[in-house]
């Protein structure tokens, strides 16, 4: 369709899948509803989104949780995976598969780019003996390993207390990938976003790669390795996997061709290795392409400070749905933390966030406009007469934000995105203050008419382009500015639209109210 930038091909986006050996918090939403809106951009955008998220129930972590727990390790991956799911929904998340890495489809993907690796020559049985954090399912070479106060060896990135393993596994060739894997950096340097994270991983890779032990004897809760059942894969083999198990490998050809590589892997900051670069390696070891981009997301940070248990200050994302709605909090997030980088979050920042730029900023300029609309037209949306320079620079200022707004989805930068837009609507602010309709209605109905046309149609722009972060309330709005609810009308591709004059609009209700302490 007309000016379609997807024009229908395909764009597929995944999430990390989290391990259920907990409830989801607030560092999972933020990544689910990061994912969800670039996928709604996409889709918005005429692309055929395919949107993969879900959950990682091996490894030696959940088997450990669950005999802590008393109960068998399947039945705590299921009801956990379930809470992650429901997360997902509450968030109004548009995932089109919740993958758990106990089902079935996912086993024969495992299976297969083990079989795969294994044609290649890269794995070998061997001892394997170091330092293993169960928490983190990650092996340390003695380097990056230290002693604390208490004397236990710990990783000297995370604090983490480590556990000595020795056990017989299998290897991969890691160690044969280190050219080809700086060599992939070098020449494809959108690989990995934000560029900051690029550089982590060359250095990284740089300092030289052992192989990796990537099968596990001492416990059961995994994807068996084939024709070796006594030994179960490493968790992260599997766990990588579900991205491809998610466009069909290896049975569904057609998906595969069509989904096959993924456009985009969200992750954060503390899996960036397995993502950039054993999964790369692992996928040319098994002559597989690798997938386009993987883009690192930050942290979110209480305060400033670090979310843990024993602090007592990790956030319920439900909590904070309950008490400020689902669209507000998806905006404060994404408006409020530059995506890529850390961020904080506080009660205040958040109210402040819906004051100022949802009850301020849009919900106040379209109450004014739809209410002088009701007044002055009957609620019939005014036609414009002769545009000033004014109006016309304010809508080419509007219609530029489609082409501003998709270069910064282009690379992730969604708060930019969302800054655009209301940089625009401040700009709008500022017009309806400087023409006054409330004073030109008692002299010049037909100007007035025209300011208020332009207001609709900058509240029409913006409400569509922010459809991916607030889907529920712009939908209201886009309702209220008589805008077809049929598709085409609410696709990026209608940016350049008009509102039809003369169109009767409902009566108008606020869509932004202001939190009230
Ligand atoms: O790492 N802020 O699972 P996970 C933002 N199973 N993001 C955060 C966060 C925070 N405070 N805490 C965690 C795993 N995350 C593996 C992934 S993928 C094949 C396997 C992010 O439950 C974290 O960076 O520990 C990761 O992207 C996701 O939540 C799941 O973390």
């Amino acid at each position: 369709s007309r000016n379609s930038h997807g024009d229908g091909r395909p764009y597929y986006i995944t999430t990390a899948i989290a391990y259920p050996n907990g409830a989801p918090h607030i560092g999972h939403a933020y990544e689910y509803i990061s994912a969800d809106v670039l996928a709604r951009f996409h889709r918005l955008d005429g692309y055929d989104v395919r949107f993969l998220t879900g959950t990682d129930v091996h490894g030696q972590k959940m088997q450990q949780t669950a005999e802590k727990e008393g109960i068998p390790t399947a039945e705590l991956a299921r009801r956990n995976s379930d809470r992650f799911q429901a997360l997902q929904d509450r968030l109004g998340s548009s995932y089109h598969r919740f993958i758990r890495t106990s089902d079935d489809d996912h086993k024969r993907a495992s299976e297969a780019i083990w079989q795969r690796m294994s044609d290649n020559g890269d794995i070998y049985l061997d001892k394997y003996s170091g330092w293993y954090d169960v928490r983190d399912e990650t092996f340390y070479a003695d380097s990056e390993t230290s002693v604390n106060e208490a004397g236990e060896r710990v990783a000297t990135d995370t604090g983490h207390v480590l556990t000595w393993t020795e056990e017989e596994t299998y290897f991969f060739r890691l160690s044969n990938y280190q050219d080809k894997l700086l060599e992939l950096y070098e020449s494809d340097p959108d690989f990995i976003g934000p560029d900051v994270r690029r550089n982590e991983v060359v250095s990284f890779v740089k300092g030289g790669l052992n192989d990796l032990s990537i099968s596990r004897t001492t416990f059961d809760w995994g994807v068996p390795v084939p024709a070796h059942p006594d030994h179960v894969m490493y968790v992260w083999v599997d766990a990588l996997t579900n991205y491809l198990t998610g466009a069909g490998f290896p049975d569904d050809e057609q998906t595969l061709r069509r989904y096959w590589p993924a456009d985009l892997h969200i992750i954060g900051k503390d899996i960036i290795r397995f993502h950039c670069v054993y999964w790369p390696a692992f996928l040319m070891s098994a002559g597989i392409d690798l997938p386009k981009r993987v883009f690192v997301h930050g942290f979110l940070l209480n305060k400033g400070e670090k979310m843990s248990k024993s602090v007592g200050n990790v956030l319920d994302p439900d909590a904070l749905i309950a008490e400020f709605g689902l669209d507000p909090v998806r905006y404060f997030f994404l408006r409020e933390v530059s995506y890529g980088q850390d961020g904080s979050y506080s009660t205040d920042a958040i109210i402040s966030r819906i004051n100022a730029d949802l009850a301020n900023d849009f919900g106040n300029l379209a109450q004014r406009t739809l209410s002088m609309i009701g007044k002055y037209f009957d609620g019939a949306l005014p036609a414009p007469g002769v545009y000033l320079d004014a109006d016309t620079e304010l809508l080419a200022r509007a219609d530029a934000l489609l082409d501003t707004v998709r270069a910064h989805i282009e690379v992730q930068a969604i708060h930019l995105a969302l800054e655009a837009m209301w940089s625009v609507l401040g700009e709008t602010n500022r017009y309806i203050s400087a023409q006054e309709p409330w004073k030109l209605a008692k002299t010049d109905l037909g100007r007035t008419g025209t300011v208020l046309y332009v207001c609709a149609e900058v509240v029409r722009i913006v409400a569509l382009l922010s459809q991916p972060v607030m889907p529920a309330s712009t939908a209201k709005l886009l309702d209220l500015l008589g805008v077809d609810d049929s598709g085409a009308a609410r696709q990026f591709s209608a940016v350049t639209d008009r509102l039809a004059p003369g169109t009767t609009l409902p009566k108008p209700t606020p869509i932004f109210p202001r939190y009230e302490v």
